[in-house]
């Protein structure tokens, strides 16, 4: 049974991300207990006051809530598992990165050891966890977010998402989906620029200014995804966007490039286009996505 409003909390795995959610309990003046794989990690923290823990299993006995944070679903298992005698009545939350069938199995373990269970999904870098731009996304245990919130709030701001553990990773991935097809613009258009000379430094900030006109963009194809209807509002068909496109990759090729991060687009272009599809918006290749029968790798 967790107390309506527990106070004290362990934090397993202190590598970057571990650390600076210790740092943010420790400032705001929790009690905490860490323990990390590699035991250094946790020197500049017990300088600060934490507890060090010799061992998973006291490390989870010395705190109602026992947050984790390690590389993947794989070593949190490894880890919880061998301590599962002492889970029961605890507050786990688990804000390792993993997908929501992992999150549920975890979910059905921990229900089966007698801890509620939280998934979480961190939307932050280090740096920025108990600042107000960090929030952290959870599902699980309705009792466990009532009980533990207070204690999560320290992190950033807290949104729970349902009793259903899965959907905080689902959120998560989803949220890092358009952040990487962000990112691999980024690095394809700076390589680009650069084949002229043009440092990504000097183009960033002309970059970031034709991304935040392209965000207004976003609401329209939205609509068009949720009613089904790609054809509705069209200011940029598909036909037109594919030519263009098409010279994307061709330029890269011109001067050099490996054009491999953006062709998996145009590839669902032309095979849309060739479905008749001309005259939709680039919402139409939903569809394609829905139905995978190109890509399916790891
Ligand atoms: N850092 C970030 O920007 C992102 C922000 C969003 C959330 N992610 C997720 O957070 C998890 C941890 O990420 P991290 O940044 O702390 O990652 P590392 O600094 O690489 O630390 C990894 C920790 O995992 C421990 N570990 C790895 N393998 C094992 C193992 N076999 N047994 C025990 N522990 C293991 C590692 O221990 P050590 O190497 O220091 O001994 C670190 O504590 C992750 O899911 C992100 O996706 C971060």
């Amino acid at each position: 049974m967790i107390h309506s409003r527990p106070d004290t909390v362990s934090v397993i795995g202190l590598g970057d991300m571990g650390t600076a959610l210790a740092n943010t309990f420790l400032k705001a003046g929790y009690p905490t207990t860490v323990w990390n794989r590699t035991a250094r990690k946790a020197n500049a923290l017990v300088n600060k006051g934490a507890q060090r823990a010799a061992s998973v299993a006291e490390a989870i006995s010395a705190s109602e809530v026992v947050v984790v944070c390690v590389l993947d679903y794989a070593v949190m298992q490894e880890i919880l598992h061998a301590a599962e005698d002492i889970l029961p009545g605890r507050l786990l939350v688990n804000l390792t990165n993993g997908t929501p069938q992992q999150a549920r199995k975890t979910a059905a373990w921990a229900a089966a050891c007698g801890a509620e269970y939280l998934d979480g999904g961190i939307m932050a870098t280090p740096s920025m966890i108990g600042q107000p731009e960090a929030f952290i996304l959870y599902s699980g245990s309705a009792v466990a977010f009532d009980a533990g919130q207070a204690i999560l709030n320290t992190l950033g701001g807290s949104q729970y998402l349902g009793a259903d553990a899965g959907l905080a990773s689902l959120y998560d991935l989803s949220l890092l989906s358009g952040m990487y097809g962000l990112f691999a613009g980024f690095l394809h258009a700076t390589a680009l620029v650069g084949t002229e000379k043009v440092e990504a430094r000097a183009f960033t900030p002309m970059l970031t200014s034709w991304l935040k006109v392209m965000l207004q963009v976003l609401p329209n194809l939205a609509e068009q995804i949720d009613t089904g209807r790609y054809d509705g509002a069209v200011e940029s068909n598909l036909s037109m966007q594919a030519a263009a496109y098409h010279n994307i990759l061709q330029a890269s090729r011109e001067q050099g490039l490996d054009p491999g991060l953006m062709t998996p687009l145009k590839t669902l272009m032309d095979q849309r286009l060739a479905e008749g599809y001309g005259t939709d918006d680039l919402s139409g290749l939903i569809p394609l996505i829905r139905k995978p029968t190109m890509y399916h790798t790891s």
